[in-house]
């Protein structure tokens, strides 16, 4: 299907303290996103980069806790561009550090609530990001978007969720870096967590599979968010938080090819990409092509599926 590309530049990098994710949609420009998907048949739209709302500074009683108004600034600003967006086409939100989701995700989920559809959360990531601004102990805001997005307490001063996504509208792949207050407060949830233990037993394509099938049954819109420490840093190095063990060219490659295939997917997000730390532009290039796979590449066009 023809979709109508809508690029959203999120240079967010409030959301932790390494300086070089506010280079990231240059990175993904100057990579060929937008003509990756020409090519593949899509119409891209490109809003250039989204400015955070001014905010005074603000405190919280976490200490740790840093850029706190910045990342509401930048919260607001992209779930109102994410909201115009999702009306219009399918958003790529192109960052920019993980806190980016805390926006986009709520944009994405307005339009979900007008619609009246189930929004499911498809997080690709080592981490869980379910701190809350209590529980963080870097004080890293990109730790924490999937707690606010699933409604938990804690982002008072945020704006209210819309429609908070529940746990069994979540899945979670790649996971191998959890922290214990992540882990106590995940327990009671239903998040699906699809962690590298049970990838290395089960394969990737089935846990994913299996939510695909949910999210068809509910007919709900789908959004992905895709954190580059998802994949193994050998293969993507420009991120500033390498875990090893990651996902694979090919692991990564067939989640793309099975989420086209599901025709499910209404939004994503590139996220955590730092183009300084990266090795003559092989990490933007390989997010470019699983964009690609995503949207419909396919390595082999076969006339009837034949798996
Ligand atoms: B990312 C950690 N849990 O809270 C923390 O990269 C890492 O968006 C968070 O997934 C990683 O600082 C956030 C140790
Ligand atoms: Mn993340
Ligand atoms: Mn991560
Ligand atoms: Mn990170």
């Amino acid at each position: 299907m023809r979709q109508t590309c809508i690029l959203i530049g999120a240079p967010v990098d409030s959301g932790q303290k390494r300086a070089g994710c506010l280079m990231g949609p240059a990175a993904y420009r100057v990579a060929g996103l937008a003509e990756a998907l020409t090519t593949l048949g899509h119409e891209v739209i490109d809003r250039g980069d989204v400015a955070p709302v001014p905010h005074a500074p603000m405190t919280h009683p976490n200490p740790a806790v840093h850029h706190l108004a910045e990342t509401l600034g930048w919260t607001e600003a992209l779930a109102q561009a994410g909201r115009a967006a999702a009306a219009e086409g399918f958003p790529i939100f192109l960052g920019g550090d993980h806190s980016l989701s805390l926006g986009s995700v709520a944009g994405v989920a307005a339009h979900a609530k007008a619609l009246g559809r189930p929004l499911f959360l498809l997080w690709l990531d080592a981490h869980t990001d379910f701190h809350t601004p209590q529980t963080t102990e870097s004080g890293n805001l990109h730790g924490t978007p999937v707690a606010y997005i699933s409604g938990r307490t804690g982002f008072e001063m945020f704006p209210p969720f819309p429609a908070p996504i529940p746990g069994n509208q979540i899945c979670m792949l790649g996971i191998r870096s959890v922290d214990e207050a992540e882990q106590r407060a995940l327990i009671p949830e239903e998040v699906e967590i699809a962690d590298m233990r049970v990838l290395d037993e089960r394969g990737i394509g089935a846990p994913l599979r299996e939510f695909l099938a949910k999210v068809a049954a509910a007919d709900g819109l789908l959004h992905v968010s895709l954190d580059v420490d998802f994949l193994d840093p050998s293969i993507a190095p420009a991120v500033g938080t390498t875990v090893p063990g990651g996902t694979t060219f090919r692991e990564a490659h067939l989640v793309m090819e099975l989420l086209h295939e599901s025709g499910r997917v209404t939004s994503l997000d590139l996220v955590e990409l730092n183009p300084f730390l990266d090795e003559r532009g092989q990490t933007a290039r390989l997010m470019v092509d699983l964009v690609a796979s995503l949207m419909g590449r396919k390595v082999f066009d076969r006339p009837t599926r034949q798996f």
